[in-house]
């Protein structure tokens, strides 16, 4: 059985999302967190070592940070068009572009967003030339990989649809986000976590 460790409109949202696409059987388990507002805090219920989320239970296994939930998830249904499984054509380019977006996309898109790249040469030249990296992959095709969608794009896409100023103006990017955000199973996601409540418990 899989638990996802989950708090409405936040980091684990995706994986709502992810878990969608993938038609996963899947439960929540709502727990409250820090929020920058003030709000909120630590949930004793949450497993997770920082107490945040995602965090995802599976079989008495706990997996933490948002891109090993998804490479988890993807391996573990292997037949979605999402992932890229050992031996597949992509797979070295699927799993550089997910930690290419943990270890380069949000770090230095956050500092850049949080004004901490503004005094800082190295950290704007690091944010500037993932800017680039980006554009310059979307603007030779569809998705980060190529012709097929991804999960590294939903990682990448739910970052822009919930703070699209993480890359600069660009009509090749608000093509990625539209396309993106069109497909059926972010609306289900969507859903479920505006409406807690009424569809798990
Ligand atoms: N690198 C982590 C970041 C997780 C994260 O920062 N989650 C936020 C929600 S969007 C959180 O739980 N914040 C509460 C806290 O930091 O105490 C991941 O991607 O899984």
């Amino acid at each position: 059985m899989l638990t996802l460790i989950h708090a409405p409109q936040s980091r684990s949202s995706r994986i709502i999302w992810l878990l969608e696409e993938l038609g996963a059987d899947y439960d929540i388990r709502y727990v409250s967190i820090r929020r920058w507002d003030g709000s909120g805090g630590p949930d004793d219920n949450n497993p997770h070592p920082h107490k945040q989320v995602p965090a995802l239970l599976h079989n008495n296994a706990l997996v933490t940070e948002s891109t090993a939930v998804v490479q988890y998830l993807t391996e573990l249904y292997p037949n979605s068009e999402l992932g890229r499984p050992p031996g597949h054509a992509e797979r070295g380019a699927y799993l550089s572009w997910l930690a290419y977006y943990a270890g380069v996309i949000e770090p230095s898109g956050s500092a850049f967003l949080g004004g901490l790249a503004a005094n800082n040469p190295q950290m704007t030249k690091i944010y500037e030339e993932m800017c680039v990296h980006v554009i310059e992959t979307l603007s030779k095709q569809p998705f980060l990989l190529g012709k097929t969608v991804s999960a590294a794009d939903l990682l990448l896409a739910s970052a822009l649809g919930w703070m699209r100023r993480l890359l600069p103006e660009s009509a090749v990017v608000d093509r990625y986000v539209e396309t993106m955000t069109a497909r059926p199973a972010l609306a289900r996601a969507r859903a479920i976590d505006s409406k807690p409540d009424e569809l798990h418990v």
